[in-house]
């Protein structure tokens, strides 16, 4: 048995991305057999005597000691996702938002300052603009996908750039591998929230990405019913991470980490029928003549179609659209859908509709909103894996 989970003819890594997805960082139960990963569902564990448990606790010793600090089911979770970014270590937490929390705590302190981009997810948004802001942390939003705009902002004290690509809702796209030269020259922190995309699509850190973070409750899960956040990096950035984390408390639950090692196992089927069905709905909305706009990466007119192509394997299952109606006109859309779920989060195997205006941005200030592009109009699509035919039918009467 390997650290990373189960013997083959070759290394897990040089694998392809399914066969890591259903393999890595698991094993059948060397006692039991038991080939599914057990959920350890128990807060302690019990040393076989002093000496090891002081020895646990000075690091010594491998070894789980409290759930808060480690437990066995959220190790499997944690091998897998490393292996399928391609980094070296990973830590999963209760949330998206702890994760994003936990990363921005631990790598700042009072005095230092953020880059950010402007269209982020609202409560990303507010956690910096708030929150880091009332412990000394200055944050500057800008519009990252312009590599300017990151030169402009960086001052002597910059330890984080940190955007989402595509970002939630707009869509728009980050060059990777041209803000990572940029940071790495100037010794810059780079964090990814790379949720829309799933490792299956993009893989930042063989971009030179430092930090990929995910709000696992979207495709990691997959299927609505989880919580969840993971971040994966170097080892001894992870390291840092976690002796933070474990003091800030959000730990995953064994069975979370269990519903994400399950969801994992399907990822790159479901992202490829995610995308597959997007893109036929991106292409129905864009011809439709009561839509205005459709911002959707897979389309050519994406003004980052091509970067697009460029750093990512696929699309994704996301799509934003403006009716030519503006908010009334996708007000009336969103309450007559039917197969269409009118709700917030995404990535699920249902197709889920939302107005983020209203919605998921709106903890967002008004101006500070409208300058990230996320207008009242705006209507945010998280395409499921339904029969194509039958969403673009709810999505034609609704319109009609
Ligand atoms: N990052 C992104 C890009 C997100 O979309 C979300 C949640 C988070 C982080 C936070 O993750 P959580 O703590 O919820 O697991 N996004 C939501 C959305 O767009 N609709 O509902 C939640």
């Amino acid at each position: 048995m390997t650290e990373e989970g189960c013997v083959f003819l070759k290394d897990i890594k040089e694998m392809g991305f399914s066969t890591k997805a259903v393999h890595a960082g698991q094993n059948p139960c060397p006692v039991t057999g038991a080939l599914s990963t057990p959920i350890y569902q128990t807060s302690t564990f019990v040393f076989e005597n002093v000496k090891q448990g002081a020895d646990r606790f000075a690091g010594k010793e491998d070894g789980y000691i409290y759930t808060r600090l480690g437990n066995p089911t959220q190790k499997a979770l944690e091998d897998k996702m490393a292996i399928l970014e391609g980094g070296e270590a990973a830590l999963a937490l209760s949330s998206g938002m702890a994760a994003v929390s936990a990363v921005i705590i631990a790598l700042t302190k009072n005095g230092d300052h953020i880059v950010a981009d402007k269209a982020l997810y609202g409560c990303t948004f507010s956690f910096m603009s708030e929150i880091m802001t009332k412990y000394g942390v200055e944050v500057t939003f800008i519009d990252t996908s312009e590599i300017s705009q990151i030169e402009k902002a960086i001052r002597d004290n910059t330890k984080i750039i940190y955007f989402e690509s595509p970002a939630n809702p707009t869509m728009k796209l980050v060059d990777m591998k041209q803000v990572a030269d940029l940071a790495r020259s100037r010794g810059i922190i780079t964090v990814i929230d790379n949720t829309f995309m799933s490792p299956y699509f993009q893989r930042p850190i063989e971009y030179g990405i430092d930090v990929v973070l995910h709000s696992a409750t979207k495709y990691i899960s997959g299927h609505g019913d989880v919580i969840a956040g993971i971040v994966i990096s170097k080892k001894d950035i992870i390291e840092i991470i976690r002796t933070i984390a474990k003091d800030l408390g959000g730990v995953i639950s064994p069975f979370n980490a269990w519903l994400l090692l399950r969801g994992l196992k399907t990822l790159a089927v479901r992202m490829d029928r995610h995308n597959e069905n997007a893109l036929t709905i991106a292409e129905f909305l864009a011809s439709h003549d009561k839509v205005k706009n459709v911002f959707y990466p897979g389309l050519p007119s994406h003004p980052q179609y091509g970067l697009a192509k460029k750093q990512m394997n696929g699309f994704g299952g996301m799509i934003s659209f403006e009716l030519k109606g503006g908010y009334e006109a996708g007000k009336k859309l969103m309450d007559r859908v039917k197969l269409c779920h009118l709700a917030v989060s995404l990535g699920d195997v249902d197709t889920l509709i939302q107005h983020p205006a209203s919605m998921t941005h709106a903890i967002v200030p008004v101006d500070e909103r409208l300058k990230a592009g996320i207008t009242d109009g705006l209507v945010r699509l998280s395409v499921g894996i339904e029969d194509v035919d039958d969403i673009v039918e709810d999505l034609e009467e609704a319109l009609r």
